[in-house]
C-alpha cells in the first residue's frame, strides 16, 4: 500500500518562489516505526490537513560541532523558508530523497546530509567517516503562529559531526536557505529564547538528549547510538 496523502491545492504565489519549487522534492513516506510505506511530495508531507490524518516523512538533524573550540555551529533559518522562517536551530536539516542512493536508513541519511551541507552551508568538509548516526526521534509540531496550513510530523535521524573548521572560510551560507551562522558553546545554547528556537531543537534540548551527545563527543558517542529505539518527544 502506498500512503500518499491528499494532494491539496493551495495558493503559494506569496512564498519564495526558489522555495516552492523544492516543495516538489519527493519524500519518504513511513510509518511511526520508520518502516517505509511509499513517498509524497515535501509540500503534501508537511500539509497539517495530512499531518493530522497520520502522514509521517524520514528527515534528518545535524549537530556539527567545531572540534577546536567545542561550539556547535547553529544556523538562522532564512526569511524566505516557507516552515519556521527566521527561527534558529542546529546546523542543518532536511531530508533524505525518495531516491536508489538516500532510500537506506543508514548511508542514504549521509548522502543526504552530505548534499544539503553542501547546498545549504556551502560545506565540502564532511565526508560519510565524519557523520555518526546516534539515534532517531520522532516529533510532531506546527508551523509559526497564524499559518494554519503547514507542519512537521518526522521521524528525524540524529546525525552527529566533529570537525575542526573555520566559520568565516570555509562555509559559504545559501542566503535562500540561511540567513546567519554562529558557533556556541552548551550554556549559551541551554539559554536560547524558545521564541527564537525552532520546536524541535528546542525539544532536543530540553529532553538532555543534546547536552549528552555533546558531553560524549568525540571518543565516548558509541554510548549514544541507539538504532533501535526512536524518541518520542
Ligand atoms: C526539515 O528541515 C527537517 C527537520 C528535522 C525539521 P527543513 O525545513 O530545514 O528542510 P529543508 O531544508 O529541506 O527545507
Ligand atoms: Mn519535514
Amino acid at each position: 500500500v502506498v500512503k500518499q496523502g491528499v494532494a491539496i491545492d493551495i495558493n503559494l504565489n506569496d512564498y519564495d518562489p526558489k522555495q516552492v519549487q523544492l516543495l516538489y522534492e519527493p519524500m519518504i513516506v513511513v510509518d511511526d516505526k520508520d518502516c517505509m510505506l511509499g513517498t509524497a511530495t515535501k509540500k503534501d508531507v508537511h500539509l497539517l490537513s495530512n499531518i493530522n490524518n497520520g502522514l509521517i516523512h524520514r528527515a534528518f538533524s545535524l549537530f556539527l560541532f567545531n572540534s577546536k573550540t567545542n561550539e556547535l555551529l547553529l544556523q538562522q533559518r532564512s526569511p524566505e523558508k516557507i516552515t519556521y522562517p527566521n527561527l534558529w536551530t542546529n546546523t542543518c536539516c532536511s531530508h533524505p530523497l525518495y531516491n536508489d542512493q538516500e532510500l537506506d536508513g543508514g548511508q542514504g541519511i549521509k548522502h543526504a546530509v552530505i548534499r544539503r551541507v553542501n547546498y545549504e552551508l556551502g560545506c565540502d568538509f564532511l565526508t560519510n567517516d565524519d557523520l555518526h548516526y546516534l539515534t532517531r526521534i520522532y516529533y510532531r509540531a506546527e508551523n509559526i503562529p497564524n499559518d494554519h496550513l503547514f507542519g512537521e510530523c518526522e521521524i528525524d535521524y540524529i546525525v552527529v559531526a566533529f570537525k575542526n573548521f573555520n566559520l568565516l572560510t570555509d562555509l559559504k551560507p545559501n542566503l535562500n536557505e540561511i540567513s546567519k551562522i554562529k558557533l556556541m558553546p552548551l550554556e549559551q545554547v541551554e539559554q536560547l529564547n524558545e521564541e527564537t528556537i525552532t520546536p524541535w531543537f528546542r525539544m532536543i534540548i530540553k529532553s538532555g538528549l543534546l547536552k549528552q551527545w555533546w558531553k560524549s563527543i568525540p571518543n565516548d558517542l558509541t554510548k549514544c547510538i541507539d538504532h533501535t529505539n526512536i524518541h518520542k518527544m
